[in-house]
């Protein structure tokens, strides 16, 4: 039975993990977040290069530590080395705050959510975000840089928008992906 592969994108704070993890449950698709792919060794991710473990496979996803920003560089090639087999199968909900490195063949369908600023304000100053941090990503929401990266590198006709400013929203979003999921999955098997 073919599966589809959903991007959630957006930035971050905006709901894609609670949308995708819920997402996938529901729909019986895997979930994958690419920022905590490489935190799943001894290190906890926070500390490559220098992470204890010889054979950290976390460290191997990184290519550096931004400390401006206090979060590690992805090496993005390696990722995708990681995931391809996986995509390949199908069935896969990605969710990560950036979009443009990614296949683009990977995707079936690609989400942005978009939330208003004083929501997002509110949950990245919760998650402790304070200063240029905080500011960088409100930033990133009024631009609607993610929207921007993702219509640039997908077909437009398989990227959408969501608003992710209530739990009613995230309730009438998870409707939506479900039945384009089961939709999907009528046409193509
Ligand atoms: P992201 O993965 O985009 O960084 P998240 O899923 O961790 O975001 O959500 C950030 C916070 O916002 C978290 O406390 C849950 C809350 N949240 C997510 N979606 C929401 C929604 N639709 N309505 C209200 N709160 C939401």
């Amino acid at each position: 039975m073919r599966r589809p592969n959903v991007l959630i994108t957006g930035t971050p704070g905006v709901g894609k993990t609670t949308l995708g993890k819920e997402l996938a449950s529901r729909a019986g698709l895997s979930y994958i977040n690419v920022g905590d792919l490489a935190k799943e060794d001894s290190c906890g991710g926070s500390a490559p290069p220098n992470c204890p473990d010889p054979v950290c496979a976390a460290g191997e996803l990184y290519e550096g530590f931004d400390e401006e920003y206090d979060c590690p560089i992805l090496d993005e090639d390696r990722v995708i080395d990681e995931l391809e087999d996986r995509m390949r199968e199908g069935g896969v909900v990605v969710d990560y705050h950036g979009c443009d490195f990614f296949p683009e063949r990977w995707f079936h369908i690609v989400f942005v959510l978009r939330t208003d600023n004083s929501f997002l304000y509110d949950r990245l100053e919760s998650r402790g975000y304070t200063g240029k941090k905080l500011q960088d990503n409100i930033q990133c929401e009024i631009f609607q840089t993610l929207y921007e990266e993702a219509m640039e590198s997908y077909k437009k006709e398989i990227v959408h928008q969501l608003p992710s400013n209530t739990p009613e929203d995230l309730e009438r979003n998870l409707d939506q992906i479900m039945q384009w999921i089961e939709q999907w999955m009528k046409d193509n098997n």
